[in-house]
Parts: structure tokens; sequence; C-alpha cells
């Protein structure tokens, strides 16, 4: 038999294959569950997994070996063993204490690290394994994975020019299932439908200068330059609450009425001001006194993207003076970087989100684009403190905030695209969840707030394990 198959069915029968629900540790429910680290427990399996990874890794040069930890961990040593070939291991947790290594082990600027990984997702893994390793100046070229979930991995390590080399791909393993008998022609039919409707797609994936952090919004608080950034991180971790409601409504009535049922469950009140019909400065000052009483920030989400000066009288003229009340507002960066000193220059009141991704259907915001507003963020850190983006994109000193959130999952007739707080949160690693419809069609809006603020804190909470 082939030694694919054979390994294959072994996996299926020891149980490191299963099939059936399961809750993984992100809170997504999946019909099939993958525990390669059942492998030690099996000395020949173990040896199986390895011979097969040696296949491919005899074909790549490199000078040193990393497994991304922890499973992987035995499958690195054993190759390294077997080819007489160095390892140096990355530490898991953070290194906020000083002087302990982020890698262990003796190695030489300018080598080549190939990294073993037992089975491989979106990639995140092997990225936060991949940082510190290029950091420390060693060049990663390769990944060896011994199976692929071929749930957008590759993609995302091509964009970090890593070429991703695996044993097996999910659809080798259930065609090998199904033919040799263990899962019927149904079984494996609606798997292949869960992985494919499960695709990771690019736009809502980890792009290039995906963030590896796993820290704490407590530790990130010092991190953040600008001040309104700061003080959400407080209002954050002191209500428990990383939820954006999007009062998307058009009476001042039923914005104010939201605002106080919320009030209590968010961090952030979204508002798109120039849908109000009837906006006046009582209904301003209203607004502004129930933001402090309950604690949250009001975010005005104008979408800037005219040149500078047209942006500053947007922002601090017209009908609604925006500059005058909100804490955040968000701008575009089409028109460059001008978009961005009109606002810093008219209020240092008030801080800036860019928009880098959108969670509409066939946006434009694709890869390069993200990339430009992460390098505009960087130079205006002042004033700008994070992001509209489909999950992290960058570094811990900025925030990420998503729309298109919903407990249920689909879109709306005109493009927007929902997907989960969990995913968000944990998976895409995110900071605020923005929910619009998902709160405010829902009947009891006040409970419909609990909920999301829980689900999304929850998320947040296993996402840094405390
Ligand atoms: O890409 C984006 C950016 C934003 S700010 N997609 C979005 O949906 N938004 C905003 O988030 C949108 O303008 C709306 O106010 C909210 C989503 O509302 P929902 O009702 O679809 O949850």
């Amino acid at each position: 038999m082939h030694p694919l198959r054979t390994l294959v069915i072994e996996l299926y029968d020891k149980q490191v294959i299963q099939v059936g629900s399961f809750k993984l540790k992100s809170g997504i429910t999946s019909p099939i569950y993958i525990d390669l680290r059942v492998t030690i427990s099996y000395p020949s399996l173990l040896r199986q997994v390895v011979a097969c990874l040696q296949d491919i890794c005899r074909s790549l040069s490199y000078d040193i070996l990393c497994g991304v930890p922890y499973t992987a961990l035995p499958f690195a040593t054993l190759l390294s063993v077997e080819n007489s070939v160095p390892m140096v291991m990355r530490r898991k947790e953070v290194k906020d204490y000083g002087t302990k290594k982020a890698i262990e082990g003796v190695f030489q600027p300018n080598q080549t690290c190939l990294i073993i990984e037992d089975l491989i997702t979106s990639g995140s893994s092997v990225l936060e394994t991949l940082e510190p390793l290029v950091k420390e100046g060693l060049v990663v070229k390769d990944v060896v994975v011994l199976l692929d979930r071929e749930q957008g991995g590759k993609d995302n390590l091509r964009k970090h020019n890593i070429q991703l080399h695996s044993v097996l791909k999910m659809t080798d393993i259930l065609e090998i299932l199904k033919d040799s008998g263990r899962l019927s022609a149904d079984k494996v039919a609606e798997l292949f439908e869960y992985f494919h409707s499960t695709q990771v797609s690019s736009n809502s994936s980890i792009p290039s200068g995906m963030a590896s952090h796993n820290l704490s919004f407590e530790q990130r608080l010092s991190m953040i330059r600008n001040k309104v950034g700061r003080r959400l991180l407080e209002i954050v971790l002191k209500k428990q609450s990383n939820l954006a409601v999007a009062a998307d409504v058009t009476t001042s009535q039923e914005l104010l009425s939201i605002a106080s049922q919320v009030g209590p469950h968010i961090c952030v009140l979204k508002t798109h001001v120039d849908i109000i019909e009837d906006w006046n400065e009582t209904v301003c000052e209203q607004l502004v006194h129930l933001a402090k009483s309950h604690q949250f920030l009001i975010f005005e989400d104008r979408k800037f993207a005219d040149i500078g000066n047209t942006v500053e009288l947007q922002f601090t003229g017209g009908i609604f003076h925006i500059s005058q009340w909100a804490d955040i507002v968000n701008a575009h960066i089409i028109a460059g970087p001008g978009t961005i000193q009109a606002l810093r220059k008219a209020s240092e009141h008030c801080g800036i989100l860019l928009l880098a991704q959108m969670s509409s259907k066939g946006n434009l915001a694709v890869e390069e684009y993200t990339q430009k507003a992460i390098q505009f963020a960087k130079q205006y850190e002042d004033a700008v403190f994070g992001f509209i983006s489909m999950g992290c994109i960058g570094e811990p000193n900025f925030i990420y905030f998503t729309p298109g959130v919903k407990l249920e999952k689909g879109g709306d007739s005109l493009g927007q695209q929902y997907t989960d707080p969990k995913t968000v949160i944990g998976i895409q690693k995110s900071d605020i969840a923005i929910v619009g419809r998902g709160i405010i069609h829902a009947s009891d809006r006040k409970e419909a707030a609990l909920t999301y603020q829980k689900a999304c804190w929850d998320a947040y909470v296993q996402r840094i394990g405390k």
C-alpha cells in the first residue's frame, strides 16, 4: 500500500482524525477533529509521520530546523537527529521580562531555517513562529507541514514569500477515507462542502504584516500613542466590553433610545449622523451626555475620503460640526495622507481610524491597499490609533475594529458579509466588534447587546488565554 494511504488509515484508526461534531478551541463547531498530539503515544505512527516529512525535507536546503510549538516539536526533533541538522526552539510565552530569549538554541544570523508544523489552517501559528525567527536574523523560505486543511494557509504564507509543502491535504485524506471504506461517500461530500464553505478568504484572513502578538488590553494600554486610543482601552477594560454598536437609525429619538439601552454594554457607539433626519444641537448634547454617563466613546463613521482642505471643512463645519463632539472618526486613504493631516490639524481630541479593509463583497481594499494604510498609520501614530479591518493586521500598538459582525453568519442583499464574534475576535484577532443590525433589529436591544458583549468578551479572554 502507498505509504500515505497507510498513514491516513492509521491516523484514522488511532483516532488522530475523528469525524463527528467538535467544538474547537476557537469556539467554532467542526465536523472533523484532528489531534496530532496523539502521535507521540504510538512510536510506529510517529516514525511514519516523520518519514513522510523527511521525504519533503530532503528536497529542500536549510541550515537549521524549528518546530512550531508544541505538537510539531517532536517531529522537528526527530528530523534534526535523523539528518544531523541543528534545531532551535521558539518560546511560546510572551516575552515581556527582559533577558529571556525568544529563540532557544545556537544559530547565526542569515542561516536558513526550515519550519516544521503539524497542521495548518490559516497559517497564523506558523506566522507567530516566523516573526521571532526573522527578528533574530534567520531566513525562512519554506514550511513543511504534515496536514494542510486547505483553508487559506498556503496563500497567507505565500504573501510572506514562504512556500508551504504539505505531506497531506484535507482532500487527499477524505478521498483515502472514502476509498478505504472508513467514511461513506455522502459523509465525504458533506465534509467537502464544509471545507469549501469555511475557506478563509484572502480578505477575511490575516494579511501579511499580521500581528503575531497575543497581548492583553492591559499590556497594550501603554503602547498606544493616541490618547483617545488609550481612553478606549481603559473603557474596554473597565466595562469588560469590546463591543461597538452601529446605530444606523434615521431619527434622533431612536438614536438616543439605542444609546441609553445599549450604553452600559458597549465601549463605542458608532453613528452615521447624516442619516438622522432631525439632528440638531440639543440631540447632540443629549448624546454626549449619554456617552459620559454610560462611559462609551462616540465614533462618527464619516469615512472621510477627500483632499485635505475639503476634509477639514467637512470635519469642522457644515451642520454637523463633527469635530466638536466625535471622539473617533475614520478615513479612507484613497486621497493620500492629506486626509489624515487635515483631521489631525483640526482636532487633537479626536482619534482616527483608517479603513484598511472592508466587510463588503468585492471591495477594493486588497492586500497592497491594506499595507499602505498600515504605513500611513505608522506615519501618523499620534493621531491614528487603529483600523477598520477584518482582524488584526498589524502590531499591538494599534486597535482593530471589525464591522460586519453578527451571531448568524451570512450577509444582506447589498453585499454586506457577516462573520460571528468568535471568529472575528478569537481567530481573526480583532479587538473591537462592530455590530449593527444584529442588535438594532433585535426585539430586545438591551438583551441583544448583553449577548454580544459576552460573546465578544469571552472570545477575547479565550484568545489571550486568561
Ligand atoms: O467595511 C465596512 C466598514 C464599516 S465602518 N463595513 C461596514 O459595514 N461598516 C459599517 O458597519 C457600516 O457602515 C454599518 O454602519 C456597520 C455595519 O452594520 P450592520 O448592520 O451590517 O452590522
